[in-house]
């Protein structure tokens, strides 16, 4: 696999490196970690980055490129193998594509060469992995940038989706010198104002019969906190872990721009990611998420992860 994908990557003089759209810290990291390190490795091609930005983005802006760059493109599709997840449809116009993923879902992009390991931590380990096999330079910002994307999808090494290689391949991040004081603290330091939100959260959280616990985000709330619905949805998505009695935890975000329900799943064992998927989404086995049309299949979505606290509590 490691020899197809240098393989592609040699024979293209164009590059163009894209993601899933509302990145983390993971599709970022993958991102520019893989960008950084063909730059320095092949300083004669034009490597490209595509996608929205927001506030999690530590390095440079998005390139916009034309449909006759992209005609003679490698296009690379990191951290997302479907078409949902994708800022725009510009993969329909490269001339090879790839993709690299360690979600659960299948790919409908139709890749010419598809990298999928959902043992993986992180699509960032994913990138580090054909580096150093593949024998690229790997320049300090690339290693910031892989080095962040772990952390990120681990929740900082903690998740069972770190193995002795992922510190095999973080050891060799660190040894490039990256500073992880100052990547910790760029990560996890927060306002006042954030903390509050969090604590005002906890206030009314839901718990049904057998543990799962959730909380819906209304427009009062985020109005009341000034967050946007994304935002909210994903920084709120692990504030009931940890917690004895809840092995299965939801957060449900009003949409305020679509009108839709932003939906994430989260639990400490039970597999869940059949729950995501039944209602249009996915990701991965104790980490997923999905979008509902209506607010009214909340109590579906409820009802179905309970039934799996149930039956896995016995
Ligand atoms: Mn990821």
């Amino acid at each position: 696999m490691f020899k197809q994908i240098d393989q592609a990557i040699q024979k293209h003089d164009s590059i163009v490196i894209s993601r899933h759209k509302a990145p983390d810290y993971d599709a970022y990291g993958a991102q520019f970690g893989l960008f950084y390190a063909l730059k320095e490795s092949f300083p004669r091609k034009n490597i490209y980055v595509i996608g929205d930005t927001n506030s999690l983005n530590r390095f440079r802006d998005f390139d916009n490129i034309d449909q006759t760059i992209l005609n003679q493109s490698l296009m690379i599709i990191v951290d997302t193998a479907v078409e949902q997840m994708l800022f725009d449809q510009s993969f329909q116009h490269a001339k090879m594509l790839m993709v690299i993923d360690h979600h659960q879902n299948d790919s409908d992009l139709n890749p010419a060469i598809y990298y999928k390991d959902t043992e993986a931590s992180s699509a960032s380990e994913l990138i580090a992995r054909i580096i150093i096999n593949n024998r690229y330079l790997l320049p300090q910002i690339a290693a910031k940038a892989l080095y962040m994307g772990i952390v990120g999808d681990t929740g900082r090494f903690l998740f069972s989706s770190v193995k002795p290689e992922t510190f095999q391949i973080a050891a060799k991040l660190l040894a490039t010198g990256i500073d992880l004081n100052e990547i910790y603290n760029s990560m996890y330091v927060e306002t006042l104002q954030a903390k509050k939100m969090k604590a005002d959260y906890l206030k009314e959280v839901v718990i049904s019969q057998h543990g799962v616990g959730y909380r819906f985000i209304d427009r009062d709330f985020l109005s009341l906190h000034q967050i946007d619905s994304f935002t909210a949805s994903r920084s709120l998505a692990n504030q009931l872990s940890g917690i004895k009695e809840i092995p299965i935890w939801a957060n449900f975000t009003d949409d305020v721009a679509s009108g839709r329900i932003l939906c994430e799943l989260r639990s400490r064992e039970i597999p869940i990611v059949g729950v995501a998927k039944k209602y249009g989404g996915g990701g991965h086995l104790n980490a997923c998420g999905c979008t509902l049309a209506q607010k009214e299949a909340i109590q579906d979505i409820i009802k179905d992860l309970d039934h799996l606290a149930e039956v896995h509590h016995g």
